[in-house]
């Protein structure tokens, strides 16, 4: 077998805390009168937390309306909606096909990472009940680039020790499968909104994940 590891995207690929990230941005959005749709919400996918009230603002032609010290305030109100949102996690919101997938992909010897840059990556992990089940975790306070950039699965090819051509990058975000890119690896695609580039192997949802079918 070629592959050594598969690397996942968190949020909308082992869970659906996408839209909990979504009902946490618009509870903000709706507070100061700002407009911000689903379609609006496809751009923040798998950016960082003040990257994405940047987009916001723009959207709203207000990116030069506050000081940083308001716009980190904006973003711990979001933060303290979206941990109030996944608050209620269970491993019951893993998503379909992820379990059976990761147990193949271990069975067969390969290693796993996540690579998701939510700084509360840690603590839904552990609500699903899977902290332990992966090789290594990027830390987000630690990445300094969202991505599109490929840093965070260029660090967790390098943290596992594999070359980014072993690797196998599972994505929900258009920025997260040009990163995917980037950092030399092949991509699956859940359910991708696509705008550029497409993913190596685009499925409609974590469902249709068949390791021995789809990983070579
Ligand atoms: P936090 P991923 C990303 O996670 C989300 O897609 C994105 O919407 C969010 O803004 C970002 O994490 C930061 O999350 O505010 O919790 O630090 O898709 O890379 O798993
Ligand atoms: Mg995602």
């Amino acid at each position: 077998m070629k592959t050594k590891a598969i690397i996942f995207d968190l949020d909308g690929v082992i869970t659906d805390s996408a839209k909990y990230h979504f009902e946490a941005w618009k509870e903000l959005a709706d507070r100061l009168g700002y407009k911000f749709d689903e379609d609006d919400n496809e751009r923040l996918k798998g950016v960082s937390r003040m990257d994405s009230l940047n987009i916001i603002l723009e959207i709203n032609n207000a990116l030069d309306a506050f000081t940083l010290e308001e716009k980190e305030a904006m973003c711990t109100e979001k933060n303290d909606n979206y941990v109030k949102l996944i608050s209620k996690v269970t491993p019951e919101d893993i998503l379909p096909g992820i379990a059976k997938f990761m147990a193949d992909a271990k069975a067969a010897g390969l290693r796993l990472a996540v690579a998701s840059v939510s700084k509360n990556a840690p603590a839904l992990l552990t609500s699903l009940g899977i902290i332990d089940e992966f090789d290594y975790i990027a830390d987000a306070r630690k990445i300094s680039k969202s991505k599109p950039d490929p840093e965070i699965f260029t660090v967790c090819a390098e943290s596992l020790g594999i070359e980014p051509e072993y690797c196998v990058g599972v994505e929900d975000s258009q920025a997260g499968i040009e990163a995917i890119h980037a950092a030399g690896m092949k991509s699956i695609g859940i359910n991708v909104t696509v705008t550029s580039i497409a993913p190596d192997l685009p499925l409609g949802s974590t469902a249709e994940l068949d390791f021995a079918a789809m990983v070579d």
